[in-house]
């Protein structure tokens, strides 16, 4: 017989979808937000305290608005990162200003050593216990720690000391934003944040402040529902297609999960211009959905075969041999992909389908290995599970996906290297990978699934479980430093797949936050109604 997940139906119906509504995207504050934004510009342009224009560049990041202005962000950074050792006095003793220059360097794909930090160090070499009563210095070094490089002591050691503290902190009595702050940085460190959940936490944040200004603060709350607005339109859209298709029903034992598939892809990439790749990746994420849940649950493993068969020789013929509940899965698959690599040749002249289709295979064949080491009970070891299962969360797919959608023009050669799935995709998909296991493993595993990595760690090295979930956040921030030292050094890439790569695994940090944010639809909602539904009051 066959297995059901008994995944509970989707809580957003069609019509709730297309009743939304947005008059930000209208005339009056359209205007408005082009006048502001010029206001900005110019403000960017006159700051001249080397501190003053980090604070606006880190100002502009968190609060979403720094798409508008990456030209003017990278002229003033340049700027600082050319002077940076004429006139030191600014950043002299101030663990806040020297963290800040040093993450935002790095985020940026500067130059600048560890050794910015020895002078906040004592004879013997450990950070300065007087550090411990700036707050907002140790925040700022705790940021700036998640940009290590593998090998950096001081850094690893600076992440040891402000985690530390700053979790003792927590219980005093801090200031009310700064407390808010600290919880929010020991929750998860910016670096791993989705910009657009960053922007709505921090607007709020921001308008606290005393220093507050009122320009920035305006245009951030301005644009963030603006895009809002684009954002439901795109959803409108991909919820019609998904509707007609009659996948979510006719596959019952499936998730029907279009509002978290949007909620990924906004992750992934939420500047307006990318809102082709949104309507196209949310579909993606639809399907892959309801694919994995045939191939974790469903399917016999030779059905699996034989779709995954099928989807290799790409041949519509074919289709006559699947099972009648697989027809519409294919089908489906063989138009989206076809449909994607349809436009691509319209736009620029180039034929992809075959490399679309390939990025499925490679994906498909993940899943199969999963499902057949599920039926015959066998038990990989870690780096044998990894190594699979590093292909079967979908990153080396996504991101070539990703990437075809939205560069233009494509650069061949990137394409083919990112084919070769180079260390710093292999490295994104593991932590993406681990934090997917992190939340829902459990879930998994009740309803009958592969030792997933908790699950390997804890049979080879006999730990507990909570010792193994501890180690395996441990090894998704070794992998970062991993990330960060290729990003830093890789020439091939362009910052289009950079971020795209960045983003993908920041989302699956920020939807299994608390738990299986992907089925549990509680989750999906604490998510979507500030991002995606109610915009913020002006
Ligand atoms: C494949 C799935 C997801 C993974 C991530 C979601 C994307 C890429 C849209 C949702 F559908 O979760 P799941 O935990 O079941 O993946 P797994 O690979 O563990 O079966
Ligand atoms: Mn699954
Ligand atoms: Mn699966
Ligand atoms: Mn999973």
């Amino acid at each position: 017989i066959r297995r059901s997940a008994n995944y509970k139906p989707s809580i957003w119906d069609d019509d709730y979808l297309q009743s939304l509504t947005n008059v930000y995207t209208g005339e009056v504050y359209t205007r408005r937000a082009e006048l502001l934004k010029e206001k900005v510009r110019d403000m960017i342009g006159h700051v001249s305290e080397p501190v003053d224009r980090l604070e606006l560049i880190d100002a502009l990041q968190r609060l979403g608005l720094a798409y508008h202005f990456e030209a003017e962000i990278k002229k003033a950074l340049q700027n600082v990162y050319n002077n940076r050792d004429d006139d030191r006095s600014w950043k002299k003793d101030n663990l806040y200003a020297t963290s800040l220059e040093f993450r935002l360097f790095r985020q940026h794909g500067y130059d600048v050593p560890q050794e910015v930090f020895t002078s906040f160090k004592d004879k013997a070499g450990n950070f300065k216990v007087s550090l411990r009563d700036d707050v907002k210095g140790m925040v700022s070094l705790y940021e700036a720690s998640y940009y290590g490089f593998e090998g950096e002591s001081i850094i690893e050691e600076a992440w040891k000391f402000t985690t530390e503290h700053l979790k003792n902190l927590e219980s005093h009595d801090l200031e009310s934003n700064l407390a808010l702050e600290v919880k929010h940085a020991l929750t998860l460190p910016l670096h791993w944040r989705t910009p657009r959940l960053e922007a709505r936490w921090f607007i709020d944040v921001y308008e606290k402040r005393e220093d507050v200004n009122s320009i920035l603060l305006e245009f951030a709350k301005l644009d963030f529902n603006t895009v809002q607005g684009f954002y439901q339109e795109e959803l409108k859209q991909v919820s019609r297609w998904w509707k007609q298709n009659e996948l979510g029903e006719k596959l019952e034992f499936a998730r029907d999960r279009l509002v978290v598939a949007f909620l990924w892809t906004m992750g992934t990439a939420f500047e307006p211009r990318f809102g082709s790749w949104r309507i196209i990746n949310t579909k993606i994420n639809a399907i892959i959905t309801v694919i994995d849940d045939i191939y974790d649950v469903y399917g016999t493993v030779e059905e699996l075969e034989l779709f995954t068969d099928v989807v290799d020789r790409w041949d519509i013929k074919a289709m006559k041999e699947l099972p009648s509940y697989m027809k519409l899965c294919f089908l489906k698959l063989f138009n989206l992909v076809n449909e994607m690599a349809y436009d691509i040749l319209k736009e620029q002249g180039l034929d992809v389908v075959l490399n679309l289709k390939n990025s499925w295979v490679g994906l498909l064949q993940a899943y199969l290995l999963e499902a057949k080491w599920f039926h015959s009970g066998y038990k990989p070891t870690m780096e044998e599970y990894m190594i699979n299962a590093a292909k079967s969360i979908a990153g080396p797919m996504m991101v070539e996906n990703a990437y075809l959608s939205a560069a233009n023009p494509i650069s061949e050669m990137e394409v083919e290297y990112l084919e070769s799935i180079p260390d710093i995709l292999q490295c994104i998909s593991r932590i993406a990978r681990l934090q997917n296991d992190l939340g829902t493993s459990s879930n998994e595993l009740k309803r009958g699934d592969i030792s997933k990595s908790i699950q390997c760690l804890m049979n080879e090295t006999g730990a507990s479980e909570e010792v193994a979930r501890q180690h395996i956040k441990d090894l998704m921030r070794q992998l970062w430093k991993k990330v960060n030292a290729y990003r830093a050094a890789d020439s091939i890439l362009s910052e289009t797949s950079i971020q795209l790569m960045f983003n993908l695994v920041r989302s699956s940090h920020c939807v299994y936050l608390y738990g299986d944010g992907h089925a549990a639809q509680d989750v999906t909602m604490n998510l979507a109604l500030p991002l995606l539904l109610e915009p913020i009051p002006l």
